[in-house]
């Protein structure tokens, strides 16, 4: 039988991997796409399918890009790395830098990170630097930090990111057999987007695809600096992971959006919080509220008069709603218990 690759192996020509490259894994990638069963039809789309980038094994698509950032700090022989981060950034480092032996430092916006995420940092044994301000000034200090010390910097300005990232691009068109029509994706810092246009275009590039698809990402609308063409110094959102204000890939995200003929637009946190809410009762995905912003997008696309008949489309689910539970239990009502027998148990069957 033969050896499944891993991410690194995988796609290693399109990876700034070289023989001295460590090959670690603890495995990243290879996500599921599922076709729509309910909401491709209420929607009237050709095909509809979610990637779920939930099933990484730190619950995010930040580990397909830290795996191959880390590698890299390891091939040149750095022992400490550090990230700014809503969150799951912050798990991925942790987790890599864990199983390759690094000091990992996080800095995190206090009281502004998913419960999840920052139980991830500390079981993985990050040190852990929350801050009294948001991810842009986080972002902010790294930035110095590492042009002041020999620490490595894993957010997505670190190039192997990006590349590392692209990889989930690669895996849409092998599963299609080319490029869907319209990629739906969150836009927060802006890193992920771009790194799957380059994925797309290099695919096309090597001859893996004959098309790229029309990238449409969505911003949540107070923190929505592309979509408003200008810095959101005090950015708000329910939706933690994308509460940003000053992305660091700004610039090629709009040139994504703009070579593919997309769109890039927001969503407020009312459309979130229902995408987030349809994706777990029609169709059993449970994203976190970031993550639901691809399906609010298609959603809003759908209401604004756009019709997506005979195309393929894919939303991006970034990662899983079990980090979040905070978001999940606020819309639950108090569960009183009751005593344990069959008659009060089956009242409430045959009330409902
Ligand atoms: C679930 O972890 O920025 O536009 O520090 O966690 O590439 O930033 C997370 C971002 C979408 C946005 N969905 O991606 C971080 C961080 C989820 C996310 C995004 C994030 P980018």
């Amino acid at each position: 039988m033969s050896k499944k690759l891993c991410l690194l192996e995988k796609y290693k020509e399109f990876l700034p991997v070289t023989p001295h490259t460590p090959v670690i894994t603890i495995g990243e990638g290879d996500t599921p796409l599922v076709r729509s069963k309910r909401l491709e039809h209420e929607l009237g789309c050709g095909e509809l399918y979610f990637k779920l980038e939930g099933c990484n094994p730190t619950g995010s698509f930040k580990d397909r890009g830290m795996v191959v950032a880390v590698a890299k700090a390891v091939e040149s022989k750095n022992s400490s790395i550090i990230c700014a981060s809503t969150g799951n950034t912050s798990a991925s480092a942790a987790a890599y830098g864990a199983v390759c032996g690094l000091t990992v430092f996080v800095v995190v916006p206090k009281g502004n990170i998913a419960l999840g995420k920052l139980a991830q940092a500390i079981v993985y044994g990050a040190r852990i630097i929350a801050i009294d301000d948001n991810f842009d000034k986080a972002l902010e200090l790294v930035r110095v930090l590492t042009q002041k010390h020999s620490i490595t910097l894993v957010n997505s300005l670190n190039p192997h990111r990006i590349e590392g990232q692209k990889t989930a691009a690669f895996e849409i068109v092998d599963a299609l057999g080319d490029a869907p029509d319209y990629l739906f994706i969150p836009v927060g810092n802006a890193g992920n987007i771009t790194a799957y246009w380059r994925g797309f275009v290099h695919y096309k590039q090597g001859g893996r695809a004959k098309n790229t698809p029309k990238m449409m990402g969505f911003e949540a609308e107070g923190a929505a600096p592309i979509v408003r063409g200008k810095a959101v110094p005090n950015p708000q959102t329910i939706a933690t992971a994308i509460r940003i204000g000053n992305p660091a890939s700004w610039q090629k995200a709009v040139a994504a959006r703009d070579e593919s003929g997309g769109a890039i637009d927001s969503v407020s946190d009312a459309e979130i919080l229902n995408a987030y809410r349809l994706l777990a009762v029609k169709e059993g995905i449970f994203g976190e509220p970031a993550s639901a912003a691809s399906l609010a997008g298609l959603i809003k696309q759908v209401k604004n008069g756009a019709s997506f008949s005979n195309k393929k489309v894919v939303c991006i689910v970034t990662g899983t709603g079990l980090k979040d539970p905070d978001t999940a239990l606020k819309s639950a009502h108090e569960l009183p218990a009751i005593p344990a027998d069959i008659e009060n148990v089956e009242k409430i069957i045959l009330q409902s």
